[in-house]
């Protein structure tokens, strides 16, 4: 396991790398050209560049979190194949500059979705939190309008103002996409973009639909076990890989978080190491890592990785906003490094603990 956080960048995060260097056992970090829009080709000078300055600060960039797939992608158009080439082409200078693992969704229309972006807690600490009756009580436009102008002045990943300018004619080119077709539609971009992965040996790890239910009447198709393993088995082949989100997967009460894991031997590339606190069913809120703050057993769920030899790149995920931070929502530094620190005490008792035995 290799500990990691995600880093915008330095035009766009609050966090510095300097600052990611000084949380112990840090090691790397999962990045991404944010300012590039999906579909566009990544340019190989600026890999390079944010390579550079991740290397300069002690770091290593561990992989990329996300390559956008761009909606013509996921509709199946005929311009997809103009779209698949751009990503193509940007997977090729991400292998050209030694970047093997990158994590990807494949959501319709919007990325994580939360109705909350700062619920106050009893501790005074706010975090995400999601209402599905909320969700069922507005329409998406209103949703991703109240969405953006709650992010603290922050462009969230996933949720482009260019992109989601366009909220209903969107919807109208996703209206005869059903799951099949959607599925369909991936295996035809993963089955395009093989001889690229295998080439340079790039894994690429689709991160869980997030919550893990259609919303707004949109498909969702990565949202537990049998869905995960029916992906690998559609195309078998190693750079056909999973990022273990447990906060997504974890949005489903009644997926067994550690028996996915165990589901997905030697498939798992990344992992998303967070809790959540469910109140009912589609309904909950984001919670500090440690498990007696909400509703996993953050230990079991790093035993189960353990168990399956899981060596990839890990990272805290979201954290709640504490100490007065001002930071886009989920990614401030305290609670994070917090999170990261009790993970790696977590692993460190795994693995003592085999030892001994
Ligand atoms: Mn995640």
């Amino acid at each position: 396991m290799k500990m990691t956080m995600r880093w915008y960048g330095s035009q766009f995060d609050t966090v510095t790398l300097q600052q990611i260097k000084q949380i112990p056992g840090m090691t790397g970090v999962i990045t991404t050209l944010y300012d590039i829009p999906a579909g566009e080709k990544w340019p190989l000078d600026k890999i390079q560049a944010i390579k550079a300055e991740v290397e300069a600060a002690g770091l290593k960039i561990e992989g990329i979190e996300s390559v956008n797939v761009h909606d013509d992608i996921k509709i199946g158009l005929p311009s997809r194949d103009k779209y698949i080439q751009n990503y193509i082409e940007s997977l090729e200078n991400l292998g050209k500059c030694g970047i093997d693992m990158v994590c990807y969704n494949f959501m319709p229309v919007f990325d994580w979705t939360r109705t909350d972006l700062a619920k106050e807690r009893p501790d005074g600490s706010t975090v995400m939190a999601y209402d599905q009756a909320k969700v069922d009580a507005i329409d998406p436009q209103t949703f991703f309008d109240t969405t953006t102008t709650n992010s603290n002045g922050f462009v969230m990943p996933g949720w482009e103002p260019e992109r989601l300018g366009h909220v209903k004619e969107l919807f109208d080119a996703y209206k005869d996409v059903s799951s099949e077709k959607l599925f369909d539609n991936l295996v035809y971009f993963l089955k395009a973009i093989g001889p690229v992965c295998e080439k340079y040996g790039i894994k690429m790890a689709i991160h869980p639909d997030d919550p893990s239910w259609p919303v707004f009447g949109l498909p969702r198709i990565i949202t537990g076990k049998d869905a995960l393993v029916k992906l690998m088995k559609a195309v078998d082949k190693p750079y056909n890989g999973v990022t273990f989100c447990a906060g997504s997967l974890g949005t489903n009460p009644k997926n067994d978080l550690p028996a996915i894991i165990r589901a997905l031997p030697g498939r798992i590339y990344f992992a998303h190491v967070r809790n959540l606190h469910h109140f009912a069913p589609g309904l909950f809120e984001e919670a500090a890592h440690l498990s007696s703050d909400g509703s996993f057993d953050l230990y079991e769920i790093c035993r189960a990785l353990d168990e399956i030899g899981f060596d990839g790149p890990v990272r805290p995920d979201h954290g709640r906003m504490i100490w007065g931070e001002k930071a886009m929502p989920g990614y401030g530094l305290y609670d994070r490094a917090l999170g990261a620190t009790y993970i790696n005490g977590l692993f460190e008792a795994i693995e003592k603990s085999k030892k001994s035995k």
